[in-house]
């Protein structure tokens, strides 16, 4: 039984052994706003492409579980309505009922490992969030990374999360968690977090070397890069803390919980910088897709 069925560009690109880089889809239908969604994720596979790797962006369409969407298919989600997202939890659940959803980070690295693709670019990954030693309300994303071999690209940890506590879930699962070119963990809409991250690499050979000796040590799990967000498009930490206050502030009044926890933030982060953090989303994804790439490319290189 096939579980995942490649397009033809991602299964001629394993084929050859050439480059492919994953991509999620919650960004699209739960993370931004159409029909910027679907610029973004023309885009991010574009500069994947630019870059010389393949886009394998997934999801579940109809029960069919996808490695790679035609462009129509792509049209269709990011304007889709009552998408779910989907994390280890349901994505079998959706395709045993012939349901559409789309890849959550969880979600996204189930998918890459089932096609043999190592790498993974995505904005940021799920995390702690604020106030889960209350809620705990800890994303799935975390213990994915624990146990799924791939190497997810993110621009750290966004600020509506925990970022102290999210980082003390990673290293108590045995991820690491990968500072590229800085020392300070990014966060997301900003450059810094304020906390060292736990490893630095300023080269993605090296990235691509500790990924497949990690494969060969039989270690599981895949690894964290934090790719901070390009200077001119970031957002200062300062700027945006009364923005996420506000929002976590609205998010509890209005009684949202689990899964619609980070899509309400984004969305009203988005409305209360006017556009602005969807800006930085964007810049950031790119960012990350084009670093991807590059690692995707020294992977190949190695094998
Ligand atoms: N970060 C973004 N946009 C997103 C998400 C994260 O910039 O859309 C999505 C990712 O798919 C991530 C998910 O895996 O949110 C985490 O959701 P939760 O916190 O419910 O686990
Ligand atoms: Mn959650």
């Amino acid at each position: 039984m096939t579980l995942i069925t490649l397009s033809a560009e991602v299964a001629a690109a394993k084929a050859a052994n050439t480059p492919v880089v994953a991509l999620e889809s919650t960004i699209i239908t739960h993370g931004m706003p159409y029909p910027q969604n679907l610029d973004v994720a023309r885009q991010v596979e574009a500069d994947i492409r630019a870059a010389g790797a393949v886009p394998a962006t997934m999801a579940v369409i109809d029960g069919t579980l996808h490695g790679g969407l035609e462009d129509a298919q792509l049209e269709a989600l990011a304007q889709a309505k009552g998408v779910a997202k989907l994390s280890r939890a349901d994505m079998a659940a959706c395709m045993a009922t012939g349901g559409t959803g789309a890849t959550t980070v969880a979600a996204t690295m189930i998918a890459a490992r089932l096609s043999g693709i190592d790498v993974f670019a995505t904005g940021g990954i799920g995390g702690a969030h604020k106030g889960s030693e209350l809620n705990f309300d800890i994303s799935a994303d975390l213990m994915e990374l624990a146990q799924t071999p791939v190497t997810v690209v993110a621009a750290g940890a966004k600020a509506i999360l925990d970022i102290p506590k999210t980082l003390e879930v990673l290293e108590t699962e045995g991820v690491p968690v990968i500072a590229y070119g800085q020392d300070d963990m990014p966060a997301f809409w900003s450059r810094e977090s304020g906390l060292r991250a736990p490893l630095r690499m300023d080269d993605a050979a090296q990235i691509a070397a500790s990924h497949r000796l990690r494969v060969q040590m039989g270690i599981p799990g895949g690894q964290l890069v934090g790719n901070p967000i390009p200077q001119d498009a970031e957002i200062s930490a300062s700027t945006l803390a009364p923005i996420i206050a506000q929002a976590q502030k609205d998010a509890e009044a209005h009684g949202i919980s689990g899964k619609g926890v980070t899509p309400y933030l984004l969305q009203r982060i988005f409305e209360l910088t006017d556009g602005q953090s969807l800006t930085a989303n964007i810049a950031l994804v790119r960012n990350n897709a084009k670093l991807a790439a590059e690692i995707a490319s020294h992977l190949c290189k190695m094998a």
